[in-house]
């Protein structure tokens, strides 16, 4: 990538030169993933562990390894992988994944207490009593989370505990216990390990629903009787479909995660993955990238929102081709692990933020600047380095290194709407704000007022050329070596 840069840029070894230290940014000989870049934020990044791919996919394993910086079992800790039969217990695929996390300084989070699904028959084919199925709840909590005290730092205590017009789901556990059970199983847990934090998880609350209601209902009620409760998980299983629903792309979840973090819980992304119906196409790969970064964005901006977690990786081990058939491609790897747009987009979506760097222009090699009032291209150097500063998702003014002088769209002149300018910084304004749009190999940088692209004048090489705004496309784009996510 850097290579082909480089040779893109022009002919004059002074130029060559100057460029080239221009571009290449320190960090350049390790390149970020998803795990430094979460870490820079504070942000635990996670995935979904399949336990029979981590012992025998080394290429997996690398991944899994470098990165996240949290992991949650897939299955491992279900009841019914860890008692099969009552008192028979198999901790061992659950014991590989916690011994891999403490092994690759990651967190852990315990999946799952108290489900209607992942049961042995002998807890779900009604053979025990009530009081000897509350017991058994009791007894499973209990040494559970004792055993993987100080080793699994969260729990998804309660799991899809709602239905979706808001009640209680009438599971098993609501039907032979009570409303109760709930509470009781924050107790023990709690009891089990003061130091884990509890978690309520469930889907189809990322948005304005009433299972959203019922959800904010029980957890404030819950905190209000005091029961341990010390997060809410969005699992955010999410689609692309044509036409696209309203919920799809996760327009809401930032909201809804305030709207929780409101009640003085911890919130999290639990089970992140972006399904599309089959066969996938460019157009479909690329919508899906969109909610992956949108769905990083969503929890960079809420305080509260601690972790990140996909369910699954990649496509190679995926819950989705089974369990929605005519669906799949859900996730950031493709089947070879192979990086998808997903996984560039929500690298990115981690490091959007105010950056640094010269912006070269591909076709030229010369550099984004300013000479008096005008926006012009020009030989690169420590001069033209410009400070992109975030205003919203992928949207950035673009100024001096001071902040002071910024880029502007000019006043239309007989209603053309073309001209640059440079003026003095205004927020709020969208003259002044300009999309990074990903194009080829770099950058096209485009007006919000306008939706016309920067470039220089009758595509013009030379130093000193005037910029303007021109229809994007087949707009040369312009090479931000330095912008966070770079890839
Ligand atoms: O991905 C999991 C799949 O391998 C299991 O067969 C299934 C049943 O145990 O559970 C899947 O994970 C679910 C998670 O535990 C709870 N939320 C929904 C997930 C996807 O179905």
């Amino acid at each position: 990538m850097k290579l082909s840069l480089l040779s893109l840029v022009g002919t004059g070894a002074v130029l060559l030169g100057v460029v080239a230290t221009a571009v290449i940014p320190a960090s350049a000989a390790a390149e970020e993933t998803l795990r430094t870049v979460a870490a820079a934020r504070n942000l635990r990044i996670g995935a979904a562990v399949n336990d029979r791919a981590l012992e025998t996919d080394n290429g997996y394993r690398d991944k899994l390894k470098y990165e996240f910086n949290s992991v949650t079992p897939e299955n491992a800790m279900k009841w019914v992988n860890v008692e099969p039969e009552p008192g028979v217990y198999t901790w061992a695929r659950a014991d590989a994944i916690v011994s891999f996390a403490q092994e690759n300084k990651q967190m852990v989070r315990g999946h799952t207490l108290v489900w209607h699904g992942g049961l042995p028959t002998w807890v779900s084919n009604g053979s025990l009593s009530d009081q000897e199925l509350r017991a058994a709840l009791q007894r499973h909590i209990q040494t559970t989370v004792k055993r993987y005290a100080g080793r699994v730092a969260v729990w998804d205590v309660v799991n899809e505990v709602l239905a979706e017009d808001g009640t209680l789901r009438q599971s098993i556990w609501l039907k032979r216990l009570g409303p109760g059970y709930i509470a009781d199983a924050f107790r023990w847990a709690r009891a089990a390990d003061p130091s884990a934090k509890l978690y309520i998880n469930d889907f189809g609350a990322e948005w304005s629903t009433p299972k959203r209601a019922g959800l904010y209902n029980l957890v404030r009620d819950l905190r209000a009787q005091g029961v341990p409760i010390d997060g809410v998980g969005f699992q955010t299983h999410s689609l692309i479909q044509d036409p696209m629903p309203d919920t799809t792309p996760l327009t809401q979840l930032k909201s809804t995660l305030q709207l929780f973090a409101g009640l003085g819980v911890d919130v999290a992304v639990t089970e992140l993955d972006v399904r599309l119906k089959l066969p996938v196409d460019e157009g479909k790969l690329a919508a899906q990238g969109e909610v992956y970064r949108r769905a990083a964005g969503a929890c960079l901006a809420v305080a509260r929102c601690v972790s990140l977690t996909m369910w699954s990786l990649t496509d190679k081990y995926s819950w989705v081709p089974s369990g929605v058939p005519g669906w799949g491609a859900a996730h950031p790897l493709d089947e070879k692990l192979g990086k998808k747009p997903a996984y560039l987009q929500l690298r990115s979506g981690l490091t959007d933020r105010d950056f640094t760097s010269n912006a070269v222009a591909s076709h030229s090699g010369k550099c984004l600047s300013f000479s008096g009032t005008q926006a012009v291209q020009a030989v690169c150097g420590a001069d033209q380095r410009l400070l992109f500063r975030r205003v919203a998702t992928k949207t950035y003014q673009i100024s001096d290194p001071s902040g002071d002088q910024c880029l502007k769209v000019g006043t239309p002149r007989a209603g053309i709407q073309n001209t640059l300018t440079r003026a003095r910084c205004a927020p709020g304004i969208t003259d002044y704000q300009f999309e990074l749009r990903p194009s080829g190999d770099g950058q096209q940088l485009v007006s919000l007022s306008n939706s016309r692209c920067v470039a220089a004048k009758d595509q013009s090489t030379a130093a000193g050329a005037v910029l303007e705004l021109v229809p994007c496309s087949g707009t040369p784009v312009w090479q931000l070596a330095d912008m966070p996510g770079h890839p």
